[in-house]
C-alpha cells in the first residue's frame, strides 16, 4: 500500500528541522479543524436551510445566519480553544478579538469566507489567514503587523479541498484533502517562468474606472494572456500560483459617479492582500499597491485597512510597479 505524506507530518518535520516548538502545530490544527467544519457547512448548508438571507427563519424554524457569520463563529471557536492565540482579527468583526492575552503566542488575521457571492452558486470561496508571532524577546508591540513580519500565511479553497500554506523562508506548499479528510501530498509551488501559461485576473467591468496608465498597460497585454476571474480572491490567486501571470484589484479612480471611487482599492490589507502577497513571495513572485510599493512593507494603521493589489509573476509585477511609480 502507498500512503501520501500528511500535512501534520510535513509540518512536524519542518518544526523539528528548524528547532521550533510544537505550538505552531496546535494552531495549524485549529485552523484546519475550522476549515473542515466550514467546508461541511458549505456543503450541507443549503440542505439545512442555512444559506438563505440572514434574519429569516429556516425550515427547522431556526434563525438563518449568514454563511460568513457561521464561518466566523466556527473559526473563533477553534482559535480560542487552541489556547495559542493572543488576538484575532476577523473580516466579520469590527473590533480586535482578545483571546489568550497571557499564554498566547500568535496573532491571527483571517477572512473565514471570502467571495461569499459564490456561495449560492456552489462555486469556490476562500478562507484566508495570516499569522504573526508575539515578540518573545522584547516588549509586545501589538497586533498591527506588516506582511513582512508574518511567519506564515495560507488559504483553503472551499469546497475544493485544497489548502496552500506559505512558511517564512521555507516556500509555499499546496495540499489536497484525501478520502479520510486529511490534507496530504505536499507540493511546492513555484511560479512558472515560462509565460505561455500566464493569465490575467481582474474585474473587467471595472476596467474603465482604473487610472489611465493601468488601462494602457492592460490594453498592451490583453491579447497576450488568457483572462480568468471567479470573483473570490483565493480561487483566482490559486490559478495564478499554478499558472503564473497577475491578479489585480487596482484603485478605482475614474468612476462615472465619483462617490463610488475607491482610492484605497477594495481588498483588505491584513487578511487578503498581505496573505496572498506572502504566499506569492515564497513562490518566487511579488505584490505591490497602487503606488508601486511592496504590499509586505505596508505598516497597517488599522486592522480593516484596504489596499489596491497587483500580485503574481515577478516580471509583470515589476513592470506595473515601474509604471505606478513613474
Ligand atoms: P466578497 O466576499 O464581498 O464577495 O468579496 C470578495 C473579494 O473581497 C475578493 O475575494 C474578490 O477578489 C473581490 O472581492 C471581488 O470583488 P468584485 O466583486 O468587485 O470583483
Amino acid at each position: 500500500m502507498y500512503f501520501e505524506e500528511t500535512f501534520m507530518n510535513f509540518i512536524l518535520h519542518h518544526q523539528e528541522r528548524h528547532n521550533r516548538t510544537y505550538h505552531f502545530l496546535t494552531l495549524m490544527d485549529a485552523l484546519i479543524s475550522a476549515a473542515k467544519h466550514i467546508q461541511h457547512y458549505y456543503l450541507t448548508g443549503a440542505l439545512k436551510g442555512n444559506l438563505g438571507l440572514a434574519g429569516t427563519v429556516n425550515v427547522q424554524g431556526e434563525d438563518v445566519m449568514r454563511m460568513d457569520q457561521i464561518a466566523h463563529d466556527i473559526t473563533i471557536h477553534y482559535l480560542k480553544s487552541s489556547g495559542r492565540v493572543i488576538h484575532a482579527v476577523s473580516e466579520e468583526a469590527e473590533e480586535v478579538i482578545e483571546m489568550d492575552t497571557k499564554g498566547g503566542r500568535y496573532f491571527v488575521y483571517f477572512d473565514p469566507l471570502d467571495g461569499s457571492s459564490n456561495v449560492s452558486h456552489g462555486l469556490p470561496v476562500g478562507f484566508l489567514f495570516g499569522i504573526a508571532k508575539r515578540n518573545l524577546d522584547g516588549p509586545e508591540d501589538g497586533h498591527l503587523r506588516a506582511g513582512k513580519e508574518y511567519i506564515a500565511a495560507g488559504m483553503f479553497v472551499i469546497p475544493t479541498g485544497t489548502f496552500t500554506l506559505a512558511l517564512r523562508e521555507s516556500g509555499t506548499w499546496r495540499f489536497q484533502i484525501d478520502e479520510t479528510m486529511s490534507f496530504v501530498k505536499p507540493f511546492r509551488m513555484i511560479l512558472p517562468e515560462n509565460s505561455k501559461t500566464w493569465e490575467l485576473s481582474f474585474n473587467e467591468a471595472n476596467r474603465y474606472t482604473f487610472s489611465e496608465r493601468v488601462q494602457d498597460w492592460i490594453a498592451q497585454k490583453e491579447r497576450k494572456y488568457a483572462f480568468r476571474y471567479l470573483g473570490a480572491l483565493a480561487a483566482d490567486f490559486h490559478r495564478i500560483l499554478s499558472n503564473g501571470g497577475m491578479f489585480m484589484y487596482p484603485a478605482i479612480v475614474n468612476h462615472p459617479k465619483p462617490e463610488k471611487n475607491r482610492l484605497q482599492g477594495k481588498l483588505r490589507l491584513m487578511y487578503e492582500s498581505a496573505v496572498v502577497a506572502f504566499m506569492c513571495r515564497e513562490a518566487g513572485g511579488d505584490a505591490v499597491d497602487e503606488t508601486g510599493a511592496s504590499i509586505l512593507e505596508i505598516q497597517p494603521e488599522n486592522q480593516h485597512q484596504r489596499t489596491a493589489l497587483y500580485v503574481g509573476s515577478k516580471l509583470l509585477v515589476d513592470e506595473i510597479a515601474q509604471i505606478l511609480q513613474s
